[in-house]
């Protein structure tokens, strides 16, 4: 370069940066204004100018330097322009949170049973003994409290109302909401809360939730019981689906019941609907077992100080994980997953 004409090669750079399309702007300024750029090159070779042509040097110098910033705005601003207006790129989305889906089922719950008159309470989920099994007809050294792997809490027993337990069940808010009422009948209470056994496997977690309903009043019978129960099939699970209640063995109630819905998967045949003969893979012969209920064991009522003489009642009690796992579509073989804090499997829902 340094063998051609200096005012020559100013001039051949300015017509060079016309053409300077296809380049970013910091590419631009490093080829032209950098440490060892075409600009500083040329400047340079002003000692090689004859002194009558300085003058006209130092003028196309300016003009070269000036083009040089006007392409740098223009290369600039086109890409401001560029990012303003390019509808093809993705956009990007806010990331929002939403309920656990065991909140959202528990809401769920709530609202069907709010509708048809229950009042949604919750009682300590840390509580004593006595609420826990020895009101609910299991004195102490029972062997029924075996069934419940009951965590106990090391602190100093009440002296009246025994050891603090981790609530195996939300049945020790039955004698605690007949306490709240003052033993004054209608009761129509339903009790959400986390519960704790000592178990865990695909259908067992050592912290679960259940839903519990407690009606007490004149004249209450198990028309009344099966009658919320297919409600609650109903309305949980769609219409079509069915209760159906079996002789089962609680201290608590008498008599009582295992409950089970048919299942909507197979319509309660307990086939697929393939044409194949095969059974669902969902039930057992056409019903899912949910829980536990039966008419409220007078002794249970004697505790919350209602005399069994006038009042009747029902009660039961479900896990929300498993009546949840049930419904249609959701097919989770394995509770823990709710439990497991994997997002993956929780932003599906
Ligand atoms: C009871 O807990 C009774 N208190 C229910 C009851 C209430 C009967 C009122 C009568 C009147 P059971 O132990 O069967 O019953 O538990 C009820 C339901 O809780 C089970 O069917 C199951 O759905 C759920 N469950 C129990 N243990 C676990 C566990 N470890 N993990 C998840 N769900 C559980």
């Amino acid at each position: 370069m340094s063998q051609q004409d200096p005012i020559k090669q100013c001039q051949d750079l300015l017509k060079q940066i016309e053409q300077e399309t296809n380049i970013k702007a910091e590419d631009l300024r490093i080829k032209y204004l950098g440490k060892s750029g075409l600009f500083k090159n040329v400047s340079a070779m002003i000692k090689d100018v004859p002194n009558d042509q300085k003058k006209l040097f130092g003028q196309t110098l300016n003009q070269l330097k000036n083009k040089i910033e006007e392409k740098l705005v223009s290369l600039e601003n086109s890409k401001q322009d560029q990012e303003k207006i390019d509808l093809t790129l993705p956009g990007k989305k806010d990331k929002v949170g939403h309920l656990h889906p065991i909140s959202q089922a528990i809401e769920e719950i709530s609202q069907i049973f709010e509708k048809i008159g229950f009042n949604r309470v919750r009682y300590p989920e840390v509580d004593f003994d006595y609420y826990v099994f020895e009101a609910l007809n299991m004195p102490k050294n029972h062997p029924a409290r075996d069934e419940w792997e009951t965590f106990f809490v090391d602190t100093k027993p009440d002296y009246k109302l025994g050891k603090m337990v981790l609530t195996t069940h939300t049945s020790n808010g039955q004698v605690r909401e007949m306490e709240r009422l003052k033993s004054k009948p209608p009761i129509r209470m339903i009790n959400v809360a986390r519960t704790y056994r000592r178990q865990s496997d695909a259908t067992h977690t050592q912290m679960f939730h259940q839903f519990e309903g407690l009606v007490v009043d004149k004249g209450i019978n198990i028309q009344n019981l099966k009658g919320t129960l297919d409600y609650f099939a109903e309305s949980f699970y769609g219409p079509g689906t069915k209760s159906r209640i079996r002789p089962f063995h609680f201290k608590f109630t008498e008599p009582s019941f295992e409950v089970d819905f048919s299942c909507h998967i197979c319509g309660g045949t307990g086939k697929r609907d393939d044409q194949s003969g095969e059974n669902c893979r969902f039930c057992k012969s056409g019903w899912h077992e949910v829980g536990g209920a039966g008419m409220v064991h007078p002794n249970v009522l004697k505790a919350g100080g209602i005399d069994p003489d006038v009042y009747t009642g029902f009660a039961f009690g479900w896990g929300v994980e498993r009546t949840y796992t049930l419904k249609k579509g959701l097919n989770i073989d394995d509770i823990r997953l709710f439990y497991s804090g994997n997002l993956e499997f929780l932003e599906q829902f």
